[in-house]
């Protein structure tokens, strides 16, 4: 048996190599993958994570680039599930072979791709990710940098023997990399400036993992301030980490999550950049375009309980009623590889059931569905807490 090559099954089998000579480069800006997200919860939604990864490779070979970026947040942490890394080893072996290698793809450690679930184990300090694995398997290039290295050592050249580094040239592109400096990198920062080499005739990229101070509200990042020292040496500075897509000052580029990590996600302009830089008269001319990815699509119900409930099964068929009606648009398949099939977002309001009818979040989410066409569900329960009477009042006092 011979297992099909998946792009050859999408793409068939031309690829028309870039070919476009030393002054034209074309590169995908991407990040926040969370490759793994959701796995135990439910395995189709987490097939979309990888779904959307490879949506990006797809895109690569259509606008035939010459590399990919990855800002970090790769995998959504250490624990993978087997069957989900196999699969995500079979596609990344597909795309070189069915890419002859020319395309790269150049990463960095997020915090997220450190990061272990498990509690009380500070596991960040071994220094052990995916993305490694990956890259010793010769199908990514990680790139990181020494930082307790003398200023010129910082950034060696990646080898493919040693499969180390922290900068690689493309063309006439040179792309730094680090992996994640932690909550606090502005003192890395100077030491980095001072690495990153200055020169006319090269288009300096520095890859980092994090975000900027007013991007996303209530989330710390860095003061843009802090970072214009960058700006003489760097011409595109690609980020990864927030899931929220920005660009600032025409060189800070952030693409924002692949697929929606959580519901607040779906709110937020998000995608993958392509980038197209041409050396004209001694000088780079760059060209952005934002593509958009197929995500799942997702939709939010309100569902108010203000009725009497004599039991469990009483609510369970009263909010299964009410969303048989509101999603009877809904005409798919029920089944859950259906990639048609959204995600609901489902708010529980009004009266507080009584105790002996407390709703018990994973029955409902399978039971709503075994019977509508929805892949996934979140239930968030915000009722109105039931007022208190004069008498619970005053045994409160007296207790
Ligand atoms: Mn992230």
């Amino acid at each position: 048996m011979t297992i099909e090559n998946c792009f050859e099954t999408i793409l068939g089998n031309s690829i028309v190599l870039n070919d476009t000579g030393h002054d034209f480069v074309k590169f995908i800006h991407a990040s926040d993958i969370h490759l793994g997200a959701v796995q135990y919860r439910n395995d189709y939604r987490s097939n979309d994570f990888i779904q959307a990864f490879q949506e990006i490779l797809e895109l690569a070979i259509k606008h035939h680039v010459d590399f990919i970026l990855l800002g970090g947040d790769v995998f959504t942490s250490l624990e993978m599930l087997p069957g989900k890394l196999t699969k995500i080893v079979k596609i990344l072996n597909d795309f070189k072979e069915f890419t002859n290698g020319t395309i790269l793809i150049i990463a960095i450690e997020g915090n997220h791709d450190i990061r272990k679930f498990s509690r009380g184990i500070r596991f960040e300090r071994r220094g052990q990710s995916w993305l490694k694995l990956l890259n010793n398997l010769g199908l990514i290039v990680l790139l990181d940098a020494d930082l307790d290295a003398l200023s010129e050592e910082i950034f060696e050249l990646y080898n493919f023997d040693t499969k180390r580094g922290g900068k690689i040239q493309i063309k006439n592109v040179m792309i730094y990399g680090t992996r994640y400096l932690g909550e606090k990198p502005i003192s890395f920062l100077s030491k980095i400036r001072k690495a990153i080499v200055k020169n006319d005739d090269l288009f300096n990229i520095l890859l980092q993992h994090f975000g900027i101070e007013g991007q996303m509200e209530n989330v710390p990042g860095i003061n843009i301030e802090d970072i214009q020292h960058l700006k003489h040496r760097v011409n595109y500075l690609a980020l990864g980490h927030f899931h929220k897509q920005f660009i600032l000052e025409n060189w800070i580029y952030n693409p924002g999550s692949s697929e929606a990590v959580c519901s607040v996600d779906n709110s937020f302009k998000r995608g993958v950049f392509l980038v197209e830089i041409l050396k004209k008269f001694e000088k780079f001319e760059k060209k952005v375009s934002i593509i958009r990815l197929i995500n799942r699509k997702y939709l939010w119900e309100t569902i108010y309980l203000n009725n009497e409930f004599r039991n469990k099964k009483d609510i369970e068929i009263f909010i299964l009623n009410r969303l048989s009606s509101s999603l009877k648009y809904l005409n798919f398949d029920i089944h859950p590889s259906n990639p048609q099939m959204p995600i609901l977002y489902l708010i529980l309001k009004g009266k507080e059931p009584s105790r002996s009818c407390r709703i018990n979040e994973k029955d409902l989410k399978r039971k709503i569905c075994y019977n509508l066409p929805l892949v996934d569900v979140k239930i968030y329960q915000k009722f109105r807490k039931p007022l208190k009477t004069l008498d619970s009042y005053i045994l409160a006092g007296k207790s």
